[in-house]
């Protein structure tokens, strides 16, 4: 099959880009575009370009970035297409994104069917419009608007695109059809090239790339398109172009465009299970939830979101009452956003969601999440009481976060339909799901996670059985790095600083407060009898805990709340609680740099992460990637930490480590997999390419 194919109907020349899946604008289509234009200019007297399949081009071929460029350029493709001498149209379905929006612009009319959406999500890959979209947009719709849709990288609708002046008009039908009709008017017409129109009115530039700035958390590419559109309103068209042509091969040649862009396949990679391929998974029409805490709510709230039956069961009248209310607040505010239609609403309030004081109200659910205490013998009796109330074939599924789903399996007599579904809180909000798969898990079970998992729009990555899986087990290592440095010395409210000056999205102290500091001294206690003699464990958590400063929910942790405020202001209190611990243990306070604490944060992170690759809880680095971009607010322009450690250089961190390892050579030592990838001389992408299937 041609990249793109090209008939005559009538007058008009019809070029169809044939690419599946999405239309990717790669060589073959835009040679083939290229070559049609030409082909059109001598023998139509309209061109109209249109999709096959699902889409018109979504874009770029992300793939080809990174890799020597082959002409023609996308830009010189469309420069092409606006210079042609007969009227090109573009007719837009599924999602005109990126370069495929960039081509439309380029053409002289659009039309588009009216489900379409249209953007320019190059931000998102860490680089910028880079075929003349900053400069055509904003004189289409004005700098405001396209400023809004190239910072943002959010899609409009066919509507929002006429409204603003993309779109000459939304109309039923076909593409070919819709664009034949437009093409026809067209001819008589003639060519509109949108690089002749007037140079959109300046705006306060300066102050959208303050704005950029400050919402990228560190990411350039939002504010250095800001500069790009600012050069359509002050240079000529074609300087312009050539302004764009040069910020784009700025963030081209930057880490951030390989961070986003491993950021954009590893999510796709982790959805893939090549090794279950075939496998159906069981239907899924009711869930059933065990527990109405915040947990336990948000995972209803999810699951009736995305439009399935729900039973929460609580351990009385009033648990389950309280458990309703809660419910019923998320959908709340989930209505408020847009997120929620009335129909839908109404659905759920008359039948959909049902709170239930007994076992027995879960025999028709089809999966059942376990949300209760996280305890050993209190999740144990929840799974026998599952096995005696659920249909057969009812997938169990626990949201513990620590504990050992295979012990949890044998309270039952059915371990094959025993699995872990480890959400984050707040459930229907966060994006991650870790799914654990325990010793006996049957793989249509494993399957059936991830379908839910589709189905409620998360990421799902594959895990398996230790404590903490993947997110949780490398977290507790990067917090007791943390933790034994403020005891060495350093201020808590620096680290927190350093870390978000890294792109963490919060500093972690104050991720302990706004989760709540009685989690930890929880996993503390528990862990407490088979911690290991050289493990260093500072008292300072377990201080603030017992003077019952648990972080925001108390107004006190880490960090003061006065009144109920969402962002902490030190306190000197525990300052002061730190002097007094050090000169206890003896310790003589030492200070570090903001480069210091974020190398001993990272180290900890990749050195737990390659352990937890090499133990095969994680199936391949990316899917480490994944979770603490998705679950733990690793910036996305790093691209995972393990990307950031390839991009560091895998030496340099086992250089670090082994500097480290000369305090306390327990915690720093080296993960074997990290090392034997140095000796060998590869990375973490070559793991990932290995097991590509
Ligand atoms: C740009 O245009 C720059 C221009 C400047 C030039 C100078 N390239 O997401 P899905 C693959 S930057 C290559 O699962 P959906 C994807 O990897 C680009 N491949 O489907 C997957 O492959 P797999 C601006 C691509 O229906 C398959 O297609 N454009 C590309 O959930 C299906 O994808 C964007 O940023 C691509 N551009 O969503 C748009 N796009 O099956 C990026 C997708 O081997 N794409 N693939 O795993 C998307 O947002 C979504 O893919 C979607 C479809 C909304 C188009």
């Amino acid at each position: 099959m041609d990249a793109v194919k090209y008939d005559l109907d009538g007058d008009v020349a019809v070029v169809t880009i044939q690419n599946p899946p999405v239309n990717a604008a790669s060589h073959a289509v835009r040679a083939g575009l290229v070559e049609a234009v030409q082909r059109a200019e001598v023998e139509a007297k309209a061109a109209l370009i249109i999709g096959d399949g699902r889409t018109f081009i979504a874009g770029a071929d992300i793939r080809e970035f990174g890799k020597p460029p082959k002409d023609p350029w996308l830009p010189e493709v469309c420069n092409r297409i606006e210079a042609c001498k007969i009227p090109v149209v573009a007719a837009l379905h599924g999602t005109a994104l990126g370069g495929g929006l960039e081509v439309a612009l380029a053409a002289h009319y659009r039309v588009a069917v009216p489900d379409a959406k249209l953007g320019l999500p190059e931000v998102t890959l860490g680089i910028l419009p880079g075929a003349g979209g900053t400069q055509r947009l904003p004189r289409l719709t004005g700098a405001e608007a396209a400023l809004e849709m190239i910072t943002t990288g959010r899609p409009v609708s066919a509507a929002e695109a006429l409204e603003i002046g993309i779109l000459d008009a939304v109309q039923d039908g076909t593409p070919r059809q819709i664009g034949l009709d437009m093409a026809r008017e067209a001819i008589a017409k003639g060519p509109r090239p949108t690089g002749d129109l007037p140079a959109p009115e300046a705006v306060d530039f300066d102050a959208w790339h303050a704005k950029a700035l400050a919402r990228g958390k560190g990411q350039i590419a939002p504010a250095t398109a800001v500069r790009a559109v600012q050069a359509a309103s002050e240079l000529p068209f074609t300087d312009g172009l050539a302004r764009e042509r040069e910020l784009f091969g700025d963030l081209m040649a930057s880490p951030q465009r390989e961070g986003l862009i491993h950021a954009f396949f590893a999510e796709r990679a982790v959805a893939k299970l090549p090794e279950l391929e075939g496998v159906a998974p069981r239907d899924l029409a009711e869930i059933g939830v065990v527990g109405g805490g915040t947990m336990g709510a948000g995972i209803a709230a999810a699951c009736l979101l995305a439009g399935l039956k729900v039973v929460l069961v609580d351990r009385d009248a009033d648990a389950a009452d309280k458990a309703k209310a809660r419910v019923a607040s998320m959908l709340d505010s989930a209505a408020k956003r847009g997120k929620l239609l009335p129909e839908r609403r109404s659905e759920i309030d008359s039948g959909g969601f049902r709170a239930a004081d007994t076992y027995d109200a879960l025999d028709a659910s089809d999966l059942v999440i376990e949300a209760v205490f996280e305890d050993m013998d209190v999740k144990r009796e929840v799974f026998a009481t599952l096995d005696k109330v659920c249909k057969e074939g009812a997938v169990l599924a626990t949201n513990t976060s620590y504990l050992d789903i295979n012990a949890i399996a044998g309270a039952t007599g059915r371990p094959s339909d025993v699995i872990g579904l480890h959400f984050f809180s707040p459930a229907h909000i966060m994006k991650l799901l870790e799914v654990v798969v325990a010793d006996a898990t049957a793989p249509d079970v494993v399957v059936t996670g991830f379908a839910l998992a589709k189905r409620l729009r998360k990421i799902a990555v594959r895990a398996g059985v230790c404590d903490g899986f993947i997110g949780n087990r490398i977290l507790a290592h990067y917090r007791m790095a943390i933790d034994n440095m403020v005891l060495d010395g350093a201020d808590p409210y620096q680290v927190d600083a350093a870390l978000e000056a890294f792109g963490m999205a919060m500093g972690p102290y104050a991720v302990s407060d706004l989760a709540g500091l009685d989690i930890g001294w929880a996993t503390r206690k528990r862990k407490a009898a088979t911690r290991d003699p050289r493990e260093r464990v500072p008292g300072f958590a377990d201080t603030l805990c017992e003077m019952g400063r648990f972080g925001q929910k108390t107004g006190r942790g880490y960090y003061l709340y006065p009144d109920g405020a969402r962002r902490g202001e030190p306190d000197p209190e525990v300052q002061q609680i730190l002097a007094d611990e050090r000169a206890q243990q003896g310790l003589t306070p030492r200070s570090f740099t903001d480069d210091e604490i974020q190398r001993r944060f990272m180290a900890a992170m990749v050195n737990e992460a390659a352990r937890v690759v090499g133990d095969g809880i994680a199936r391949r680095p990316l899917d480490v990637d994944v979770t603490m971009l998705s679950g733990y607010g690793f910036p996305r322009w790093r691209g995972g930490p393990m990307k950031w450690a390839d991009m560091t250089g895998l030496d340099l961190v086992l250089a670090d480590l082994k500097r480290f390892a000369k305090d306390d050579p327990w915690f720093w030592q080296p993960a074997p997999l990290l090392q034997k990838l140095v000796d060998e001389g590869r990375t973490f992408e070559d793991l990932n390419k290995e097991a590509q299937p």
